[in-house]
Parts: C-alpha cells; structure tokens; sequence
C-alpha cells in the first residue's frame, strides 16, 4: 500500500495579543497588539514552527522539538557575531513570547529590510555549481578550473540573490545590480558582513566537525542608519551543514540535517516519484526520529550545549 499524503500545512496557530502577517513554509510572523489595541510597528514575533520542508515543499508530520532547537542556534549565533554585527533581537523570554510558543519565537525590532538576499558561499553546490558549470564564473566572480561538486572555494565569496514573491524562487542578483540598489559604500558594507559572518561561523563549526558550506542571512537599517542582522542565522534552514569528517569533494555531500528525509523520498520505499507532481508522501516515524536527532546533534556539536 502506498504511503499516505502528507497533510496540508496546519493554519498558523491564533496567539491572543499577536496579529497574524505572513506565514512562510516553516516560521510564522506575528505583529504585537500594543495597549491601544493597534499592532505594534516597531516590533515583530518571528516564530519557528517543527514544519520541515524538502523539494520545496513542506512535509509532514513535524519534527518535534525543531522549531525551539532551531531558535535556540540562533541566539547563540547571535551572540558569537555580536562583535561583528548587532542583531534584532528584543527578548527570547516571557512575557514578551507567550507561553504557547516559548522557545521557538522571538520578539525582534522590525526594521526596513534591505532588498537583498545575502548569501555567502565556502564550498560549491547547489545554484552556485550550475552557474559554475554554465561558465566558470558564480555570481560573476571567476573561479579556478576544476572545481567539482563540493569543492572549497580559495576564499569565501558574496553571491547575491533577489528577494522572490512568495511561492518563487530567489534569483542570484549580480553585485552591480547590489550596487545599485544600495549604493557602493552599502553594498560594500553588506557583503563583507556577509562573508565574514560565514567566516566567523565556519572557525567555529571547524572545531567541531561541521562545515558551512553556505549561508544566506538578511539586514535591517537601525534608527542611526546601521546594518542589523536580522531573521535567523546560522541554522540549518538558513545554511548547507555538512559533517567534515563525510566531506568528499565530487558528490552531493550528506546535509547534517534533512539527509535521511532526502534519502528516504528517493527511495522505492517512499513510493514517491519526482518527476510526478504528486504530493509527498508522509515521513515515517523513523525517519521523523533520526531527523529530529540530527538536528539536535548539529545544535550540540556546535554550541558544546546539551539541549
Ligand atoms: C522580516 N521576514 C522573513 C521571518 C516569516 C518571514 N526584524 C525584521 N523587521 C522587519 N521585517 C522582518 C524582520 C525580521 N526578521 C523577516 N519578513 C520580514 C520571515 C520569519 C517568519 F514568516
């Protein structure tokens, strides 16, 4: 019998005393209602549901314990980038996240976003490999020959994308176009950010046997003008981990986090075809499990915290 579909995405929990504003594959944006009854403006909840999403596509059932495991990262994240950059968070704690979704939501200053997407890349995969492979060049910058599915770039490298309309994928954006969004001096200012927070990053995962290969990561203006780090960073949502010791340039390279849910859909057992359109199938409890594990190995491995 073949397995049954995934479930749709379950509505965004109502929270009393928050207004609804948008919901992504796996987070959920909320605006505090402030003591005039009116939604804040200078505020948001940014809140981490256990959605997981694979193929583009959100599968069910949830993985527990993912959307506080995920939160939790990026706090710490925060607070290892806090000399290089400061960042929107308000509070993590009560009573500025309700109960309901203690752990997994943040209180954070709503900021005018750049309209970039900042992506910084160590190793070659994914978009970047297929722009490679068209004409040895990624986001414009021209690399070695030879590079192969996996490889190390001599340094790290700026890869701009477009913010998409929801449902659409981001498009990779040149750095001129950058410029010219922001102007030299920002563009500048964004993209060396970029890079050194996945520099920072890797120094750190190195020591514990994960590699960044890429991040993407999106800044807000403070009041005075500055840069903020903003949204989540450093998670497996937002980055490629890939265990260091399994790192074999010329493959795909197993993904710390959603490898048995990626081998498993691919698998005769999942019953799924690609090619076919269909829904995807729901995760059996067992891939739901080691997934689970894995994201809080990732979270140890990293922060030397117990979760
Ligand atoms: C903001 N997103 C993406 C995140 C979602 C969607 N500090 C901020 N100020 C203004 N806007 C944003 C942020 C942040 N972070 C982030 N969209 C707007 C997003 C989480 C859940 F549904």
């Amino acid at each position: 019998m073949p397995p049954a579909p995934a479930s749709p995405p379950a509505a965004p929990p109502t929270l009393p005393g928050f207004a609804h504003i948008y919901s992504g594959k796996v987070r959920d944006l909320y605006a505090p209602i402030g003591a005039d009854g009116i939604p804040r403006e200078d505020a948001l909840l940014l809140v981490a549901s256990d959605r997981i999403s694979a193929f583009d596509h959100v599968l069910g059932p949830a993985i527990p314990d993912k959307g506080v495991v995920l939160t939790r990262l990026s706090l710490w994240w925060f607070e290892q980038l806090a000399d290089l950059v400061p960042n929107h968070i308000i509070s993590a704690e009560a009573p500025a996240v309700p109960e309901s979704v203690a752990g997994r939501a943040v209180l954070v200053r709503r900021l005018p976003m750049l309209p970039v997407e900042c992506v910084a890349r160590a190793y070659l995969t994914g978009g970047g490999l297929r722009e490679y492979a068209a004409d040895g060049h990624v986001s414009g910058i021209p690399l070695p020959p030879g590079l192969v599915d996996g490889s190390r770039f001599p340094a790290p490298i700026f890869t701009p994308s477009t913010k998409a309309p929801a449902g659409e994928h981001d498009q990779p954006m040149s750095y001129a176009a950058v410029e010219a969004e922001l102007g030299v001096d920002l563009a500048a200012r964004v993209r060396d950010l970029t890079v050194a927070i996945l520099q920072r990053g890797n120094e750190i995962a190195a020591g514990r046997g994960i590699l960044i290969a890429d991040t993407k990561v999106e800044f807000g203006r403070g009041s005075d003008g500055e840069l903020v780090l903003a949204d989540e960073v450093l998670t497996p949502d937002s980055s490629r981990f890939w265990p260091a010791d399994q790192w074999q340039p010329g493959r795909a390279q197993p993904s710390f986090d959603k490898e048995y849910v990626r081998a498993w859909l691919r698998s005769p057992a999942s019953g799924w075809d690609a090619d076919s359109g269909e829904a995807l199938p729901a995760l059996p409890a067992e891939v739901v499990e080691r997934t689970r594990a894995t994201y809080i190995e990732a979270y140890e491995r990293l922060t030397g915290l117990s979760f």
